[in-house]
């Protein structure tokens, strides 16, 4: 055999300790019952959809009146088919932009559908639809409004709170209220009441998550689809300062695509090096957000830019392959439809998401691994070849996996790596390119205490 493979994996362990103090420290960090819910439901899409979508703007002036909102219809159950046919699990709507305007008949402002052309409730028929086709539904709720004179008192808060209050009871159940940093460079200087805002959402919907600045999914810090080499869930608490997060974020609505970009400043978040540097640690997931086109809202200038579905699916790979949630904006046009050119992208996706699972060679569940399950050696029924790997760990025992390779059988009875990686954590979707195989191997080759992996599965 051309390599050495150690049985007793645990009395190396990567040259660093296994068990200490320190790495139970960080195995204590573990998710809240929310958060595994949504590891295992780890993709959905964005609708941003309202004012922008009337006037061809991505954020708006703050000035625009109720009558500009000159759509007179949706097709709501069009919209959740096109969701569904990606295979996403739940909507996050934009009930109300930094523009202000609201997709509810708010009792709050006169600021919403109710004063315009469209007849009926948006929040409504979207969140009906949802519940009819068996998808989750979420809200966004800008913090940041252009167009409300309370915006910068304390009243706004009040405000603020009555339509999340709103939002969160007339609609069912939400399973995410996503609260965008981005806030205009130039906007009045104002303290947002965090702390009250999640109470509310705590006692109205106790099994929502809340994303971005709030403390259970992580912005992943680029609207391009950029995931870090190693994307661990279990990070200083200081990155839940929500000060931080909307510094990052978008500040000038020119930015929209900027964000595109990506940054690498940040790409150590949860390595042990810096968890040891710091006393309070979360759990902490990443959430990848990317819209399908240039825009975060539709423009017909922009239908050039309609993703293809390849090109999703990479999208899909890199963030729910790597211990992420995968968030795809897909916005409907003024005319009440989604475009047919996003139509067919997200029916692509779909279908290479199914296809992905569609044949599987072996999946096992191996569980606590043990001091000599340095490698696990996996048979197949006959020889195959290998598309996909999925491992799986058992995250109510943390994040443990620190590195890990796979091995290929051949038939003459060799083994070839074809993968060597970092973290594995909720979900690693790992891309073997159709290489034939009798077998497989995992290596552990480094782990904060023994893994727990949930499971493993081969894919043709
Ligand atoms: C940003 C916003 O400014 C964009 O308009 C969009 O809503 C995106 C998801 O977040 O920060």
């Amino acid at each position: 055999m051309k390599y050495k493979f150690n049985n007793n994996w645990t009395t190396d362990n990567g040259g660093v300790d296994l068990n200490s103090k320190e790495v139970d420290r960080y195995i204590l960090v573990t998710p809240s019952e929310n958060q595994i819910r949504l590891a295992e439901k780890p993709f959905y899409c964005f609708i941003h959809f309202g004012m922008n979508t009337a006037t061809a703007r991505e954020w708006g002036t703050g000035s625009e009146t109720p009558s500009d909102f000159t759509i007179k219809s949706i097709d709501a159950a069009q919209w959740v088919k096109t969701i569904k046919a990606s295979g996403a699990t739940g909507v996050i709507l934009t009930c109300k932009h930094h523009d202000g305007f609201c997709l509810w008949e708010s009792d709050y402002t006169d600021f919403s559908v109710k004063n315009s052309a469209f007849q009926g409730d948006i929040v409504k028929m979207v969140s009906d639809e949802c519940h009819k086709q068996g998808i989750d539904f979420g809200v966004y709720l800008s913090p940041w409004d252009m167009h409300d004179e309370r915006y910068g008192t304390e009243a706004y808060n009040d405000y603020f709170c009555n339509q999340l209050t709103e939002l969160l009871t007339n609609y069912g159940e939400v399973f995410e209220v996503w609260f965008d940093g981005a806030k205009g460079s130039n906007a009045v200087k104002f303290e947002y009441d965090w702390e009250r805002y999640y109470a509310i959402i705590r006692s109205l919907q106790p099994k929502a998550n809340i994303a971005i600045c709030g403390h259970d999914i992580r912005w992943v810090g680029n609207e391009g689809g950029k995931t870090r080499k190693s994307e661990y869930s279990v990070v200083p608490s200081c990155l839940c300062d929500v000060e931080k997060t909307m510094k990052n974020s978008q500040q000038d609505e020119s930015q929209a695509s900027s964000l595109q970009k990506y940054k690498s400043t940040d790409e150590d978040l949860g390595s042990r090096k810096v968890l040891e540097k710091n006393a309070y640690l979360s759990w902490y997931p990443a959430e990848v957000d990317v819209s399908i086109r240039k825009g975060w809202f539709h423009s017909d200038n922009e239908n050039k830019t309609v993703k293809s579905s390849k090109k999703l699916f990479w999208l899909y790979l890199n963030s729910v392959g790597k211990n992420c949630t995968f968030l795809l904006n897909v916005p409907p046009a003024a005319n009440g439809v989604i475009h047919s050119k996003d139509v067919r992208s997200m029916k692509g996706l779909g279908k290479k998401i199914k296809a992905l699972t569609e044949n599987p060679i072996l999946i096992d569940k191996p569980g606590r691994l043990s001091d000599d399950n340095g490698y696990i050696d996996f048979n197949f029924d006959r020889e195959r070849k290998l598309n996909y790997v999925i491992l799986k760990e058992d995250i109510s025992f943390s994040q443990r996996v620190e590195a890990f390779d796979l091995y290929i059988r051949k038939s003459n009875g060799t083994f070839k790596k074809v993968f060597g990686g970092t973290v594995i954590g909720s979900q690693r979707i790992v891309c073997v390119k159709g290489k034939k195989c009798v077998g497989a191997r995992l290596v552990i080759r480094q782990s904060r205490s023994n893994p727990v992996i949930k499971s493993i599965g081969f894919y043709e």
